[in-house]
């Protein structure tokens, strides 16, 4: 079966919390979703109140969630996109109401700088950036000042027309030299390597047979050397294969791709249905990690 490869990542000390180092590869981590959004694909217009979304991020902690990404802006197929103005207006009092309240790390989805500072202010310790610093580079910058880790997502096109764009023949390799690109902008902006992890970008600008494919090939997109994260959650794709199920009733879709995930290199994935997501995360670990397995005689 395929080895994971491990990884660290440094957290800088951010707001009340302390800096930490995650260790990545040993035990899958969870990243648990809030979308502070109106308009979100699978949760918009549930936490827009700030309180509400406090109670969501307790919530996801208390599930077994490793992690927290927050996000101000839709990315759904079709969307607009907001101005930071806005994003901010929407996760800023999440970060200050959640400060001192949360032992595990927030990270802050955004594709502007401008966001990824100020978040950075308020606590957020880890930068997910969805278009691979193709939109604005400068959340390099604001990595590499902050010594902050940086996601770096393959996105086909943009949010608004992404779906609709031809899509790639060869979409392994049209993520691999994408991703390759938003590396080398990143290290050109001072990131350091181990700083960086990989999403392959599961349902932006792709077919929904190229997420499958994508999740199968997993193991060629390890071998650039990072880790990875996958964000299968809910999408499009799972309701499509189950005769189109509503958002609502593709968890178990999800704990396919998440196994799958598991099984093909990911060290992080996105999840909504942390709870359920966190039992999958395990159960797929202790199959590929010997030292994850219960200690003991087993059971008759
Ligand atoms: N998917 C979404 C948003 N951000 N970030 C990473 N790194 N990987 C993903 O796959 C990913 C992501 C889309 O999902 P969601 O946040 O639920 O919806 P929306 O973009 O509509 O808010």
């Amino acid at each position: 079966m395929f080895r994971r490869r491990k990884y660290k990542l440094h957290l800088p000390a951010a707001a009340v919390r302390q800096s930490r180092t995650l260790v990545l590869g040993e035990r899958t981590l969870v990243m648990g979703i809030l979308n502070v959004t109106p308009d979100s694909f699978s949760d918009g217009g549930r936490f827009l109140d700030p309180e509400v979304a406090i109670a969501r991020a307790l919530e996801i902690e208390k599930a077994g969630a490793d992690l927290i990404d927050l996000g101000g802006e839709s990315t759904r197929p079709g969307s607009e996109g907001v101005p930071a103005e806005e994003e901010l207006r929407r996760v800023l009092p999440v970060l200050d109401g959640l400060r001192g309240k949360l032992k595990i790390p927030v990270s802050i989805d955004t594709a502007k700088s401008q966001v990824a500072e100020a978040a950075a202010i308020a606590g957020a310790q880890i930068l997910n950036d969805v278009t691979g610093l193709r939109a604005d580079p400068r959340i390099a910058d604001v990595a590499r000042r902050r010594k902050l880790p940086l996601i770096l997502m393959h996105m086909r096109g943009e949010p608004r027309t992404m779906q609709r764009a031809p899509f790639a023949r060869d979409v392994v390799r049209d993520v691999t030299s994408g991703l390759r690109a938003a590396v080398a902008r990143a290290r050109r902006a001072g990131v350091p390597k181990s700083q960086i992890v990989l999403d392959p970008g599961i349902g932006f600008g792709k077919g929904w047979p190229q997420n499958l494919e994508l999740l199968e090939r997993l193991p060629e997109l390890a071998k650039l050397g990072f880790p990875l994260l996958v964000g299968t959650s809910r999408k499009s794709f799972i309701g499509k294969i189950l005769g189109g199920a509503p958002k609502d009733q593709r968890a178990w879709g999800t704990a396919a791709t998440v196994t799958a995930s598991i099984l093909g290199g990911a060290h992080i994935v996105r999840v909504h249905d942390v709870a359920e997501m966190v039992q999958v995360a395990k159960v797929a670990d202790a199959v590929i990690n010997p030292r994850l397995r219960p200690a003991g005689p087993p059971p008759r």
